[in-house]
């Protein structure tokens, strides 16, 4: 809301704590710093000072730490006041209260990162990229929240808006000029091409995505009566998947969703993988499909059965944690079954209660810390951004092969599609609906 009126919010996760931040930004900070703490007005900027905080009847709320950031030099480039009070919640709620007798309101979610979004301390990028580096699991995920919160993918994009405009302006001239009969001076389709890709390649680390967010895809699989619907029960502590004695149980795929620590989990059951044909090969097809966009996979064994298979070779290379399921039977399976070494390996039946609860820790202790990217990867673009980077990738593709063919008119057409495209990825073209869903997901006092 830019209503000129200055907002606060607890910034600090609500509870008891050593201390608690309450944050205020707008044009009455001054006042609250001079009526409210008694401090001298101007305030010196960003010296943290120990103050009284007295309410507007006189009463002493708390002795607290006091900061002031005068606009722009600011987080949200407005003077912004930071108050560390003890993390009472009754003393945060009287400091609150209190603010608001001043004329203060309650900050919207992520309204001081808005702030400074439309006081341009941050383009969009970076500004999603606050609430990145806050859910941001593993130091990974955190590297790559923090690459974005620098503003990475603004300065990668930075020089192809100066590449897309430079070709505008020239096919435009071109289309200009077209009559006078000079010699063409355009051959850049190659360019054009180049740039095309490179904006499609970051549209892809959108794969990486789910590892940043903190949501992790973990997939069971298997042959055919392993236990893997079993389990899934067993993990989500609910009767959710069919589990029978007939191999070919499950077809479709299920999704259950658990929280493992501090990961938001869609578990994934699917059909037992075997040779088939029709509908059990449509099953598997879709069960290769789920494997592929695992971050973890769960390769469930019956180990009662001489014929347990293990994984084949092509998932080798992915996370994964082998099951050995039916231990309450006699171990019968074929010592060569080949397990990957990097795969952990966990012995359980799903007929024992406490293995449930046991195999659900287990994962825990295992996620724990983890990263789920690949080396050396630098960005994960969100959908939103992935979406926006295709776009401009495939107009750009398009304007390569329409210059080939000297469309020039359309060409440019594409061109301007492609910034168009660019331009509301970082922001630059103003649209409400975008910006208050994407805030919509921020907590109060980001
Ligand atoms: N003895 C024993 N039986 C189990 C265990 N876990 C599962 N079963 C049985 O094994 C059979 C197959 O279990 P499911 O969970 O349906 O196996 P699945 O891997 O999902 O099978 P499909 O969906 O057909 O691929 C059922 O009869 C289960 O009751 C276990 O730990 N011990
Ligand atoms: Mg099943």
């Amino acid at each position: 809301m830019a209503d000129g009126t200055t907002f606060a919010a607890l910034s600090t996760p609500p509870g008891m704590s050593g201390i608690a931040v309450l944050r205020l930004s707008g044009p009455g900070c001054r006042n609250i710093f001079s009526s409210a703490l008694q401090l001298a007005n101007p305030p010196i900027p960003r010296m943290a000072t120990a103050a009284t905080y007295r309410a507007r009847n006189g009463e002493t709320l708390d002795r607290v730490l006091v900061t002031f950031f005068f606009g722009p030099n600011s987080y949200t480039g407005d003077d912004l006041l930071e108050i560390s009070c003890h993390g009472n919640p009754a003393i945060v709620e009287a400091i609150l209260s209190d603010l608001l007798l001043r004329g203060c309101r309650m900050a919207e979610p992520g309204e001081f990162t808005r702030t400074a979004f439309r006081n341009g301390k941050l383009d969009l990028c970076q500004a999603e990229a606050v609430a990145d580096l806050i859910h941001a699991r593993g130091t990974a995920a955190i590297r790559i929240a923090q690459r974005h919160l620098a503003g990475e993918l603004g300065k990668r994009l930075a020089s192809a808006v100066e590449i897309l405009r430079d070709m505008r302006a020239r096919v435009e001239a071109e289309l200009e000029f077209s009559d006078d009969g000079r010699e063409s001076f355009l051959s850049p389709s190659e360019q054009l091409l180049a740039l095309g890709k490179l904006l499609a390649d970051l549209a892809a680390t959108r794969r990486h995505r789910p590892a940043v967010d903190g949501t992790l895809r973990l997939v069971l699989l298997g042959a055919p009566n392993a236990g893997k619907s079993s389990l899934f029960n067993a993990l989500l502590a609910r009767d959710r998947a069919i589990v029978s004695q007939t191999a070919g149980t499950t077809r479709d795929f299920l999704e259950g969703e658990l929280a493992l620590g501090p990961w938001r989990v869609a578990l994934v059951d699917t059909a037992g993988i075997c040779e088939g044909d029709g509908l059990e090969q449509l099953a598997v097809e879709k069960t290769w499909e789920q494997a592929i966009a695992a971050n973890l996979l769960l390769w469930v064994l019956d180990a009662s059965s001489s014929n347990a298979v293990g994984p084949p070779q092509k998932l080798f290379k992915k996370n994964g944690i082998a099951i050995w399921n039916k231990c309450d039977l006699p171990f019968l399976a074929n010592a060569a079954v080949e397990i990957p070494p990097h795969w952990p390996q966990l012995h359980l039946s799903t007929r024992r209660a406490a293995d449930g609860a046991a195999a659900k820790s287990f994962l825990e202790n295992f996620l724990h810390g983890r990263d789920f990217l690949p080396d050396g990867e630098e960005l994960a673009v969100t959908l939103r951004q992935g979406q926006l980077l295709q776009d401009a990738a495939n107009a750009v593709a398009a304007a390569a092969g329409l210059w080939t063919e000297r469309t020039l008119d359309l060409a440019a057409e594409e061109l301007r599609r492609a910034l168009c495209a660019l331009d509301s990825l970082l922001g630059r073209r103003e649209n409400d609906a975008v910006l208050d869903q994407l805030f919509a997901k921020f907590c109060i006092g980001k």
